[in-house]
C-alpha cells in the first residue's frame, strides 16, 4: 500500500515536472522580487505597476508598449500554492476611489502573477507567434534580507556583535533598557523562561526604535517583521554579554534558540523564497534617510551593502549551496521622488547609485547588474514655481494628509554633488536635515481622482524600472 502511494506520488510529481517544464518552454516565467524596509512603499509599488501593465498609456518608457508591442496583459492565478495572493484589488481601489487613501500596511509575503502577451522584434517576427511572458512578482520584506549574516555566524560572534551595536553611540538612546537588562543578567544562572522572555522583549523594543528613528541596518529582522512567528521560542532571545554558560544555563537557552532562529526562519526564507527570485528590485526611502541626516544615511549605506551581499552568493560556497539560481538584474530604487522637484531627481538618483557604489567597489562585485533610480509609485504632487524675494523656490503642491487640503511645500534641495552627502554619511557628522524644516512633516495623501480610461496611476519613471526589470523580456 505505501508502496503504491508513494509510487503515485512520485508520477504525480513527474507530470507536475513535465507540464513546468513544458510550460517554461513556450510561456516563460520571470520572477521578480520586490523588497525594502517597512514603508519603503513596496504596496504602492505593486499596485501601481500592475495597474500601469493593465492600463498602459503611461509607460512610453517600457520598449514594448512605445513599440505597441503588447497585446495584451491580464491577472492570472499565481503559481505558488503556499503564498497569499498579493491584494490588487483592494490597495487600487484603496489609493485611487473617491476618496484616496494609502494602503493599509502589510507585512508578510505575498505573491501576483500577471501575464503579458506581446509580438516579438525582429526580422522573423512576422512568422513567429506571439511571445508570453507571466511576470511572478513577489513582495517580501527587506528586514528578512539583513538576516542574511546570520546564517553564516556562531552564536558567540553575533551577540558580542550585537552587543557593540546596541553601544553605539546612535542607538544608545534606544538600547538602554536593554543594555542596562543585558549587564543584570547572569547568563551563568539557570534558565528562567520568564528573563529570557523579558530580555526578548526589550531586545524587540530596541530594535524597533532605532528602526523608528530612521536607522536601516536592524536585525534580525523577525524582531521586527515578526509575521507569524511572534511569541514562538525561535523569537524569544537575546544577545548576551558573555555568552557562554552551561548546560541548562540562560546563556545555553538562548544560544539554542538563536540556532533555531537560523534554522526554522532564515534558512527556510532564503531557501524558499529569496531562492526563486530571478530579478530584484530594492526600494529604499533615501530621502526620509537625507532628512534625518548624515548617522541614517550611513545606516542605510550599511543597509544597502547588507543586502548586496544576498546577491553575491556565486562567490561563497557556503551561500552556493543554498540558492537556486542567480539573480541577474538588481534595482535600487528611491522612492517617494515625488517629493521634490524634477530638479531633484537627477541628484537624488546619483545619491542613490553613489550609495550602492561604494560596496559594489568595495566587494570588487562581479554579480549582477545593479542600478539605481529615483522613482515614484504614485505620484501624489505637482510642481510649482513660487517667488521669493529675487529667488524662484522649487516647490510640489499636494493634498495634505488626514485635511486633504492643498499645501504648497519647498522640500529644500538636494547637493548636485552626491559625494558631499556620501561624505558626511562615512563620517558620521556633517550638518542634520539636510531638506527644508518643512520636509520631516510633509506627507501627501493621493491624488484625487488620477484615472482617465487607458491610463494607469500617475507615476515616476515606474516605465524605467519596469524596462530595467524586464523589458528585455518582451523582445
Ligand atoms: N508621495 C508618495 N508617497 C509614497 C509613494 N509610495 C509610497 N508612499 C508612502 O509610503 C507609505 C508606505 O508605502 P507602502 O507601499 O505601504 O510601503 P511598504 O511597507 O513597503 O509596503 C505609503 O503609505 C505612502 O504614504 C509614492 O510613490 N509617492
Ligand atoms: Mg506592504
Amino acid at each position: 500500500m505505501t508502496f503504491i502511494a508513494d509510487f503515485a506520488d512520485d508520477a504525480l510529481r513527474l507530470v507536475e515536472d513535465t507540464t513546468r517544464r513544458a510550460g517554461s518552454l513556450f510561456e516563460p516565467s520571470l520572477r521578480i522580487g520586490v523588497t525594502g524596509l517597512n514603508r519603503a512603499g513596496k504596496t504602492v509599488f505593486i499596485t501601481s505597476l500592475v495597474a500601469n501593465l493593465l492600463e498602459r498609456e503611461r509607460m512610453t518608457r517600457l520598449s514594448a508598449q512605445r513599440e505597441g508591442r503588447i497585446e495584451a496583459a491580464m491577472l492570472r492565478p499565481q503559481p505558488s500554492a503556499d503564498v497569499p495572493r498579493f491584494d490588487y484589488e483592494a490597495h487600487l481601489a484603496a489609493m485611487t476611489g473617491p476618496n484616496p487613501v494609502w494602503p493599509s500596511s502589510t507585512r508578510r509575503t505575498s505573491e501576483l502573477r500577471l501575464s503579458i502577451r506581446f509580438r516579438r522584434t525582429g526580422l522573423l517576427s512576422s512568422l513567429s507567434s506571439d511571445g508570453v511572458l507571466h511576470l511572478d512578482i513577489v513582495d517580501y520584506p527587506g528586514e528578512w534580507l539583513l538576516d542574511l549574516p546570520l546564517l553564516n555566524t556562531k552564536w558567540e560572534d553575533w551577540a558580542r556583535r550585537s552587543i557593540e551595536a546596541a553601544r553605539r553611540p546612535e542607538r544608545a538612546a534606544h538600547s538602554a533598557a536593554f543594555l542596562a537588562w543585558a549587564k543584570r543578567v547572569d547568563g551563568t544562572a539557570p534558565v528562567d523562561e520568564a528573563t529570557a522572555r523579558e530580555g526578548a522583549a526589550l531586545f524587540a523594543e530596541y530594535l524597533k526604535a532605532a528602526r523608528g528613528a530612521g536607522l536601516s541596518a536592524v536585525s534580525p529582522g523577525r524582531f521586527l517583521m515578526p509575521g507569524d512567528l511572534a511569541g514562538t521560542p525561535a523569537l524569544t532571545f537575546a544577545p548576551l554579554p558573555d555568552p557562554d554558560g552551561p548546560r541548562g544555563s540562560l546563556a545555553r537557552l538562548m544560544r539554542d534558540r538563536y540556532e533555531a532562529y537560523r534554522r526554522v526562519v532564515v534558512r527556510p526564507f532564503f531557501q524558499n523564497h529569496f531562492a526563486k527570485v530571478d530579478r530584484q528590485i530594492v526600494l529604499i526611502d533615501a530621502l526620509s534617510a537625507i532628512d534625518a541626516g548624515p548617522r541614517a544615511v550611513a545606516d542605510l549605506r550599511a543597509a544597502m551593502s547588507d543586502i548586496l551581499e544576498c546577491f553575491r552568493h556565486g562567490e561563497k560556497s557556503w551561500l552556493g549551496s543554498l540558492m537556486g539560481r542567480r539573480v541577474d538584474r538588481l534595482l535600487f530604487a528611491a522612492t517617494k521622488a515625488d517629493h521634490v522637484h524634477h530638479t531633484q531627481h537627477d541628484a537624488l538618483q546619483a545619491i542613490t547609485a553613489a550609495l550602492v557604489r561604494e560596496s559594489i567597489d568595495r566587494a570588487a562585485y562581479k554579480g549582477a547588474r545593479v542600478e539605481a533610480l529615483a522613482m515614484a509609485s504614485l505620484r501624489a504632487t505637482v510642481e510649482q514655481e513660487v517667488r521669493e524675494g529675487g529667488e524662484v523656490l522649487h516647490c510640489v503642491r499636494g493634498r495634505g494628509i488626514g485635511t486633504g487640503e492643498e499645501v504648497v511645500v519647498y522640500p529644500g534641495q538636494l547637493p548636485d554633488d552626491p559625494s558631499v552627502i556620501v561624505e558626511a554619511a562615512r563620517r558620521g557628522v556633517g550638518e542634520e536635515g539636510w531638506l527644508s524644516d518643512d520636509y520631516g512633516f510633509m506627507r501627501f495623501a493621493p491624488p484625487l481622482r488620477p484615472g482617465k480610461p487607458g491610463y494607469g496611476p500617475p507615476h515616476l519613471r515606474l516605465d524605467m524600472a519596469a524596462e530595467f526589470l524586464f523589458g528585455d523580456r518582451l523582445a
